[in-house]
């Protein structure tokens, strides 16, 4: 799948969409989830074009991807969820039912979680 520049992440990274920002630097920005489904849901975004996991790990330069996954870490650390705990998700294709075609990582935390699936 190509990357489409009109999907709602790219907009949101361009400012043309409104988000409740909880983490910016060079390599990511990170907003609530317009559905949460835990106490805390943020989805972290990498700022380049990437449409998926696949994409990313296989496309993006390895400082990016290192980049990325350590800006994660920072976001669920100034969430206050390194000690109790958190959960990241990625959907991948359609049987993840991955619905906004720029990659991005799910951090779910603030209660316990349960099981991986329901
Ligand atoms: P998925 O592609 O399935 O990994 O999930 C995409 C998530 O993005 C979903 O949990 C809802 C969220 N989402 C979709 N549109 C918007 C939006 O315009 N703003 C925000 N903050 N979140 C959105």
């Amino acid at each position: 799948m190509a990357y489409d520049p009109g999907n709602v992440f790219a907009k949101i990274l361009r400012g043309e969409l409104p988000c409740k920002k909880v983490y910016e630097d060079d390599h990511a920005f990170a907003f609530e989830d317009i559905h949460p489904e835990a106490k805390v849901h943020v989805l972290v975004v990498p700022k380049a074009d990437y449409v998926s996991l696949h994409d990313f790990a296989s496309h993006a330069p390895a400082a990016m991807v290192k980049g990325f996954f350590d800006s994660v870490t920072k976001v669920a650390a100034k969430l206050g969820l390194e000690e109790s705990g958190y959960r990241v998700i990625t959907n991948h294709g359609p049987d993840a039912s991955q619905s906004v075609h720029h990659f991005h990582v799910h951090i779910l935390g603030g209660r316990a979680l349960g099981k991986l699936l329901p």
